[in-house]
């Protein structure tokens, strides 16, 4: 499988029936999929566990972005986490009362956690990068299995790395719509790179796929030449 995480934000193919169908298609050629608050609140926590029953190849990660105190934040993620494999929180909550909590209740649940390192958007730099060794502090407290990291900024993904080592997976979005190129991410030091709109809004999903994988391996070729 290429090293793509397909972002869903909202019913996918015309329907929220379609992740299955998405998910059928693209299963073997992706790592996984990542499912944001959009199509869980439109389409519900029943189309989720659908996807879930049906499908059970790649990695299927609810994009909660929580942000809340502990306690909460485990209360939100004991209700999908008979259908997903990870979530993701931001580490901007810190780790005393907020993500200590979190990160101990998964481990319990055998669901991967991944927090926010930064962000693809241009206000990250406001918060999140000026204040990255803070994050990192935080990051590490609460070992998370993966951080997310910007695709838009590849010095930060480097920064990340070089704080975090080889054992942490680095997931990248803001290829494609927002800018990045296929691969970029990964030269600088990512793992897998999040990708959305580029590929549930083409009109051929896995020609979409596959032209973005060949992007990538040749971006790779280039960076580990
Ligand atoms: P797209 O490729 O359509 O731009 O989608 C990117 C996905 O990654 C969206 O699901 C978005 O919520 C998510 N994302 C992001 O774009 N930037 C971040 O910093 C963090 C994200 O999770």
């Amino acid at each position: 499988a290429s090293p793509i995480i397909v972002a869903i934000d909202g019913p996918v193919l015309g329907s929220c029936q379609g992740l299955v169908k998405i998910m059928t298609d693209l299963g073997d050629e992706v790592v996984g999929f990542k499912v944001g608050i959009p199509f869980i609140i439109q389409c519900g926590l029943e189309s989720l566990a659908a996807a879930r029953s049906r499908i059970r190849n790649g990695l299927l990660i609810a994009d909660l972005k929580l942000a809340d105190i502990g306690d909460i934040m485990v209360r939100v993620v004991s209700l999908v986490k008979d259908y997903v494999d990870a979530v993701i929180a931001h580490s901007f909550v810190g780790y005393k009362g907020a993500l200590d909590k979190v990160s101990e209740k998964l481990k319990e649940w055998n669901i991967k956690l991944i927090l926010v390192a930064s962000m693809s958007h241009e206000g990250s730099r406001e918060l999140y990068d000026r204040n990255l060794d803070s994050i990192m502090d935080v990051v590490k407290k609460a070992n998370p299995w993966g951080v997310v990291a910007p695709a838009t900024r590849p010095d930060i993904i480097s920064l990340v790395r070089n704080a975090l080592g080889a054992d942490v997976k680095i997931l990248a979005p803001g290829v494609g719509t927002q800018g990045a190129r296929p691969g970029d991410a990964i030269c600088a030091g990512a793992d897998y790179e999040i990708i959305g709109r580029s590929i549930t809004e083409s009109p051929d999903p896995k020609k979409a796929v596959e032209l973005i994988a060949l992007e990538q391996e040749e971006a790779l070729m280039r960076c580990r030449r």
